[in-house]
């Protein structure tokens, strides 16, 4: 199947490359014999480039220069020779983080867009003060098709099990998978992010800001208003930024396409737009609880307790933002509180192909990605932030960039097949994977319950309804967000702190094995049997599981038991070397653990083993309960052990451990 018409079959808007063939061959000024020449310095093509702007990274004593509002002559000399309208600051943060990374040495200069961009741009290299040129370019929205509208009767809610009543959750699978067929024939337990009983332990908390930088998100949509973010420091329309922060009258977010000629609040319904903001943003935090419409992930209790969505936006209608207005969006976010920055776009699989080659042609939406990274923010448990890309949706081999960056979380897609979703990108830059939906694999039922329920703009012409359908990998990428700020909220409720590198440990380890399906599962996409050799070992770590972050936030060790099969679980790791010599009490498993896990009969232990049968998929923690020293607990009369207790968690899949190599 050829790459296009893999993309033909997304529904999503994954962004196409609009930036140009990388030179890898560029170099900084001076890096050749000293020959230097100002074309060198020159980092990206000029292809897809706003006309009437371009941005020049200044040597520090001239940023300093003219931030004080000083004057470089020869600066000032090509300024004037080009008609140059303005020299200005790009970003606005001053503190000590901005300055390491380099924000006040970005200019974006504004000129007549008649001008020739490569000859402004040359004009500008061939500055000493200037140390590198960047084209202002714009990255394209790529559309295959619109969402669909949800348009069911919603689904009879007492066999699903829930814990919360939105209306809609039956249909949402991603969340909660019971094999219902009506979404897809090929549907299996377990193909969702496992979150139902996570839910019962924490759901989210209002200090998690999660932005997203997407099409501008319907704020006052009824199931999300109640988890929006809210700049309190801010007087709506008094046209007046209340709280310096930069922005006038940013409430929910900013529309980073404004400009001075095209001043714009959030907007979300705009010809062209699809609702694709409004869409990832119910899968971070649409409210739960509420009786109304769907779930997100973090969405909280209906208690006023989910995580917060701030709203980036990065597209509008039929425009684009430049990469200049991108990487203010990550500076906005960070400056305002934000500690997930949730991107569903990036460029195509393939088109940069190393991390070196896009911090080079990409420099200041590096610059701006590298300052939210590190922005601490002081109510967050881990001490970074966390950014998380979609992989792409060209069905390539290579995760698509910045999301193949190795810094940032980039996320594959899985259908509710548990198999790789047809579009999703896979290979070398892919971290992990969760639900994104793929309709391909429905012949006889409804496509698009295959894909992924969430909330939509009713105003955007695609839809009437409040709630509808959409698929990529720019649906996955929210899940991942939200299982992020679900662990960060449950780590504050916990009281526990984390370094970045430990809390993206438990992050990527807190999977599923998806190569167990892929060898043995076999999957028929639009009909055509589709070959899932090339995802061995190409999805990440796995399928990501809220259940398991949660047990390893807490530290619960984790014991996984193929459903259906009586098993002996080795206790030896959580037990002491010498668990089979150890006296047990026995074994604790209350009403939810019998329900969750479809237990039969008690569990137990002997020779240093947990012996349990699961009859359903499903997680829940049970109590092991020992003597230390000796065969009986010790009383006032009798001297003996001490009784202890040991929690763990019984996690059951019906994956069972993929075979090691030969497989190929
Ligand atoms: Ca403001
Ligand atoms: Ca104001
Ligand atoms: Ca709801």
């Amino acid at each position: 199947m050829t790459k296009m018409t893999l993309r033909a079959l997304c529904v999503t808007a994954f962004l196409a490359c609009a930036c140009a063939e990388i030179d890898e061959q560029v170099h900084f000024a001076g890096d050749v014999d000293g020959s230097t020449t100002y074309a060198t310095k020159v980092v990206n093509s000029e292809e897809k480039a706003d006309p009437g702007t371009l941005l020049v990274f200044l040597d520090n004593e001239t940023a300093d220069l003219l931030s004080y509002g000083g004057s470089e002559p020869l600066l000032a000399a090509v300024c004037e020779d080009t008609d140059v309208k303005s020299i200005e600051r790009l970003f606005v943060s001053n503190n000590v983080l901005a300055r390491e990374k380099g924000l006040h040495r970005w200019y974006l200069v504004t000129f007549d867009g008649e001008r020739n961009p490569s000859q402004m741009a040359e004009k500008f290299a061939a500055l000493s003060c200037v140390e590198h040129v960047q084209f202002n370019t714009i990255v394209q929205r790529e559309y295959e098709s619109e969402g669909t509208p949800y348009t069911y009767t919603p689904k009879a809610y007492g066999e699903f099990d829930l814990p919360f009543n939105d209306p809609l959750l039956p249909d949402q699978w991603h969340y909660v998978n019971n094999v219902d067929i009506s979404v897809a024939e090929t549907s299996r337990a377990g193909a969702d992010i496992n979150v139902k009983n996570a839910w019962k332990i924490c759901s989210g908390d209002p200090s998690i800001v999660v932005a997203v930088c997407d099409e501008g998100v319907k704020y006052s949509h009824p199931d999300l208003i109640d988890n929006m973010w809210v700049n309190e420091d801010e007087i709506p329309g008094n046209d007046i930024d209340d709280d310096k922060n930069g922005y006038v009258d940013d409430i929910y977010g900013w529309n980073f396409l404004s400009t001075t000629d095209y001043p714009k609040t959030l907007s979300w319904a705009e010809d062209g737009d699809k609702g694709h903001g409004t869409h990832v943003a119910g899968t971070v935090a649409a409210v739960n609880q509420n009786g109304i419409g769907v779930g997100g992930v973090a969405g909280g209790s209906g208690k006023g307790d989910g995580v917060r969505i701030m709203s980036c936006q990065v597209f509008s209608g039929n425009s684009s933002a430049t990469v200049a207005a991108r990487a203010k969006a990550y500076e906005y976010a960070a400056n305002n509180g934000a500690c997930i920055l949730q991107c569903s776009f990036g460029l195509a699989g393939g088109m940069v192909t190393s991390d070196g080659a896009f911090e080079l042609s990409y420099g200041v939406e590096k610059v701006g990605l590298d300052y939210f990274f590190n922005y601490r923010q002081p109510y967050s448990p881990v001490d970074k932030n966390f950014v998380i890309f979609a992989a792409g949706n060209d069905g390539y081999h290579l995760a698509g960039y910045p999301a193949a960056h190795r810094e940032y979380i980039s996320v594959s897609a899985i259908g509710p097949d548990y198999l790789p979703a047809v579009y999703t990108n896979y290979g070398p830059g892919t971290n992990i994977s969760a639900p994104g939906g793929d309709s391909s694999i429905n012949m006889t039922v409804e496509s698009n319950r295959a894909q992924i329920l969430s909330t939509v703009p009713s105003d955007c012409d695609a839809y009437d309804t409040d709630y509808g359908y959409m698929q990529g990998t720019s649906m996955a990428c929210p899940h991942v967000s939200g299982v992020v700020a679900l662990g960060l909220s449950y780590a504050r409720m916990l009281g526990k702190e984390f370094t970045y590198d430990d809390f993206l440990a438990m992050i990527y380890t807190s999977v599923n094995n998806l190569d167990y399906y892929v060898e043995t599962c076999s999957k028929v996409a639009n009909g055509i049997n589709f070959d899932l050799t090339p995802y061995w070992q190409k999805m990440g770590t796995g399928a990501i599981d809220t259940w398991r972050l949660f047990m390893q936030i807490e530290g619960t060790p984790s014991l996984v038991a193929k459903t259906g099969e009586s098993v002996k679980l080795s206790l030896n790791e959580y037990m002491g070397g010498a668990a089979a010599n150890i006296t047990y009490l026995g074994v604790e498993a209350d009403e939810d653990a019998y329900e969750n896990l479809g237990l039969e009969e008690a569990p137990f232990v002997k020779n240093g083993k947990l012996n349990i049968r699961c009859t359903k998929n499903g997680s829940a923690k049970v109590v092991i309960r020992a003597i230390a020293g000796g065969d009986v607990v010790g009383t006032e009369g009798v001297m003996g052990g001490t009784e202890f207790k040991k929690e763990i968690s019984v996690l059951s899949r019906e994956t069972g451990m993929a075979k090691n190599g030969g497989w190929l």
